[in-house]
């Protein structure tokens, strides 16, 4: 399975808003073999397909130690929030940067599994802040986002600056 590349703030490809999968067929089962194994391999906690510029609504998330419990949503939808929480984010997308963000504590998801089977998972703690990273991705919107302008601005030049000495 290839490791896909996965696009940098501030590519505007990331501000894309992501279609929903209408059919799970085998190339939504593909894309999420080939999303994990970019996860695993960045490593990271979760991965988008708008991060690899697919902009599907597909996203993958293993919050566990042994990286042994993936996770699959296909149209992903928040149906519950209940509470609040900071923590410390990072995303593949923005590297090097950790910012805290408030997110809801707990959420009940409602999407589709693998098999295009609907089913929901409530989540708290780190799993319920990824999961809701991740759908923020398929909407076009990235954690830097949540940060007052000035660190936007620092964060963005910060990239735009590795990414002319890498090329
Ligand atoms: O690997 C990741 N770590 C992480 C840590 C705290 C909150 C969210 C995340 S998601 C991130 C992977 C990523 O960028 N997914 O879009
Ligand atoms: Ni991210």
């Amino acid at each position: 399975m290839p490791i896909l590349n996965i696009l940098r703030y501030p590519d505007p490809r990331l501000r894309r808003v992501a279609e929903p999968v209408t059919e799970v067929d085998g190339r939504v089962r593909t894309l999420l073999d080939s999303m994990a194994e970019t996860m695993y391999r960045a490593p990271g906690i979760g991965l988008a397909a708008i991060q690899v510029d697919t902009p599907l609504r597909v996203i993958v998330v293993d919050v566990s130690d042994h990286r042994n419990n993936l996770l699959a949503f296909i149209n992903p939808r928040i149906v519950e929030y209940e509470g609040m929480q900071v923590m410390e984010e990072g995303c593949l997308s923005v590297p090097g940067i950790f910012e805290p963000v408030e997110r809801s504590r707990r959420i009940l998801v409602r999407a589709l599994d693998r098999d295009g089977q609907e089913f929901e998972r409530e989540a708290e703690g780190l799993l319920a802040v990824c999961i809701a990273h991740e759908i923020d991705h398929l909407d076009g919107k990235v954690f830097v986002d949540y940060l007052s302008r000035l660190k936007q601005n620092r964060i963005r030049k910060k990239l735009e600056k590795q990414d002319k000495l890498a090329m």
